[in-house]
C-alpha cells in the first residue's frame, strides 16, 4: 500500500466517530428488534427487487389462466396524466420513497457533523443519482452564496490569484467519471462487528460524471514553482478547517476544480458551488466548499492527516498520508437484510473499483471462496470509476456465501478480511478493501458474515 513517507514518530489513535457504546451494543447482543424493525423497513425498497422477480416468474407460470392485473384497465389507463412541469424539478415516484441515504444506527452523530450512506442495494448501474450521494461532513454542510464564493491560489507561484465562479466556469472544462470513496468505508468491519446491509458495509461510496477545471490549468496560470512546489495545500470553507496535503503529481495528473456533478451544479452538501476532485484518493481529499490551494515544498501535516485519517497498526504505530483506495468490490444485490423469494434464477450483481486505474476482471464464488468464476463486466470500465459486474446464479435451496473478488489492471487483487488483518490488525478504521461475504440461509435470508 502506498504511502507518502514513514511516521517519523508515534501518533495517539485518531478520535473514532463510531460511538463505543452503541458498537458493544451491536457487537454483543446483536441488533435489537427496533433496529431490526427499522433495518426490515429501510431495505423494504430492495426487497421490492426481490419479489419483482417472483411476480415476474409467476406471471409467465399463470400467464394461460390471466392475470387480473393485465386483464383489467386500471383509472390511469383511461384517463389524463399529470400536465408538464406540475413538478418542475423532477422527484421519484412515491414507491420509491424507501431508496434513501441513511445514517447508520452504530454511528454517532456529533452535532451537525455526520455521515450518511448511499443505498447501494437498491441502485443500477454505476451512476449515483445526485440526491442519493453519500454524505460525510466534519462540521455540518453549508450553502454558499456562488456569487459571493472565491477560490485563491497562492503558496510557492509567481503570482497569486483570486478567482471568482464566474472566472472559472469561462475556463476549459473537462467531464469525467469517477468513484468518491471515504476511507472510513467498511471501517466496521475491521473488528468483529458485520453490520446488516449494504448501505452500511459499503454505502460511504458514491459515483458520478464531475465537470470542472483541471486543476493542472490553475496552477500553471498562476505560475506554480516547479522546483519546490511538491505538494498542495487544499482548504474548505466551512467551520470544519478542512484542509489535505496532495501531492503535486497526482495534483497536475487528474484533479479537477469540479463545480458539476451529473449535468448540474454540485448539490450544496457535496460542497457548492466547487469542490475539490481527486480521483483514486479518499474521499477526505475531496474538499468541499473549496475556498484555497496552496503550493508547497512539503507536507503540511494538518489536523486531518495526523489526528484523524491515519491507520493504526498491530504495532501501535500509525500510517500517514495513505490515500489511495485500493482494489475492491461488493455484491449489491442480493446482499445483507434481503431475502430470496424462492429457489431458481437470480442476478448477482455488484460493483468493482479501484483507486489505481481500471478493473481487469471480477471473480463471484458462491460457496464462500472455494471455487471462483469469472463475472461479465459491463461496460463502460473506466479507471477510478465504478465498474458494475452481473453474474448468473441458479440458487437450490441450500446454504451458499456470496463473495466477490475484483482484480485491477495494476494486478492487485482484492485481499480476504483476514488476509488484510493480518497485515494491519484489527483496530484501524480507514482502507478495508476486503472481499465481503454475504450468508444466504434456508430460509432464503442474507446476512453479513466474517469467515475464518
Ligand atoms: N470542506 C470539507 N470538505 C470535505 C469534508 C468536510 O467535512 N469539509 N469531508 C470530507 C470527507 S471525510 C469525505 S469522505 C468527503 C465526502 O464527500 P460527500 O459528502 O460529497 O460524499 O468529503 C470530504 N471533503
Ligand atoms: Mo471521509
Amino acid at each position: 500500500m502506498r504511502e507518502l513517507h514513514q511516521p517519523g514518530q508515534l501518533h495517539p489513535a485518531p478520535e473514532n466517530f463510531i460511538a463505543p457504546s452503541l458498537l458493544d451494543d451491536i457487537t454483543k447482543h446483536g441488533l435489537d428488534a427496533q433496529r431490526r424493525t427499522f433495518l426490515r423497513q429501510s431495505f423494504l425498497a430492495a426487497g421490492t427487487v426481490m419479489l419483482a422477480g417472483r411476480a415476474h416468474s409467476q406471471a409467465i407460470d399463470q400467464s394461460a389462466e390471466g392475470d387480473p392485473a393485465i386483464l383489467n384497465l386500471p383509472p390511469h389507463s383511461t384517463s389524463l396524466g399529470n400536465p408538464v412541469a406540475s413538478s418542475p424539478y423532477g422527484q421519484p415516484s412515491r414507491y420509491e420513497a424507501n431508496l434513501q441515504r441513511r445514517e447508520s444506527p452504530g454511528l454517532t452523530r456529533v452535532g451537525a457533523a455526520s455521515v450518511s450512506f448511499s443505498p447501494l442495494q437498491g441502485m443500477f448501474g454505476i451512476i449515483t443519482a445526485n440526491g442519493l450521494h453519500f454524505e460525510r461532513h466534519h462540521q455540518g454542510w453549508v450553502d454558499i452564496d456562488p456569487s459571493q464564493h472565491r477560490l485563491m491560489i497562492n503558496g510557492l507561484v509567481k503570482q497569486a490569484r483570486v478567482f471568482s465562479m464566474d472566472d472559472l466556469m469561462r475556463l476549459p472544462s473537462v467531464s469525467r467519471m469517477h468513484f468518491i470513496e471515504c476511507g472510513a468505508n467498511t471501517g466496521m468491519e475491521w473488528g468483529n462487528v458485520a453490520v446488516p446491509t449494504v448501505q452500511y458495509t459499503h454505502g460511504m461510496m458514491s459515483c458520478c460524471e464531475f465537470t470542472g477545471v483541471p486543476l493542472s490549468l490553475l496552477l500553471e496560470h498562476c505560475g506554480y514553482d516547479k522546483k519546490n512546489g511538491k505538494f498542495i495545500l487544499a482548504e474548505g470553507a466551512d467551520g470544519s478547517g478542512m484542509t489535505r496535503t496532495i501531492p503535486i503529481d497526482i495534483a497536475l495528473d487528474d484533479v479537477l476544480v469540479a463545480y458539476g456533478m451529473n449535468g448540474e451544479m454540485l448539490r450544496p452538501e457535496n460542497g457548492y458551488p466547487l469542490r475539490l476532485v481527486v480521483p483514486g484518493v479518499q474521499g477526505v481529499s475531496w474538499v468541499k466548499w473549496l475556498r484555497r490551494i496552496e503550493v508547497g515544498d512539503q507536507p503540511y501535516a494538518t489536523k486531518d492527516e495526523t489526528l484523524h485519517y491515519v491507520d493504526l497498526m498491530p504495532d501501535g504505530q500509525q500510517r500517514q498520508y495513505t490515500s489511495i483506495q485500493e482494489c475492491k468490490s461488493v455484491i449489491t444485490t442480493p446482499s445483507g437484510g434481503q431475502t430470496l423469494v424462492g429457489q431458481g434464477f437470480f442476478n448477482i450483481s455488484g460493483l468493482a473499483w479501484s483507486g489505481r486505474g481500471k478493473i481487469r476482471r471480477v471473480d463471484v464464488s458462491v460457496d464462500g471462496g472455494r471455487n471462483w468464476r469469472t463475472a461479465r463486466l459491463e461496460s463502460p470500465v473506466l479507471s477510478k470509476c465504478l465498474t458494475r459486474f452481473n453474474f448468473p446464479w441458479t440458487w437450490d435451496g441450500k446454504p451458499a456465501i456470496l463473495q466477490s473478488r475484483a482484480i485491477d489492471d495494476s494486478g492487485a487483487v482484492q485481499p480476504r478480511l483476514n488476509q488484510l488483518r493480518a497485515v494491519r490488525g484489527a483496530k484501524s478504521i480507514y482502507h478495508n478493501n476486503a472481499i465481503q461475504s454475504w450468508q444466504v440461509g434456508i430460509n432464503g435470508e442474507l446476512r453479513n458474515v466474517h469467515l475464518e
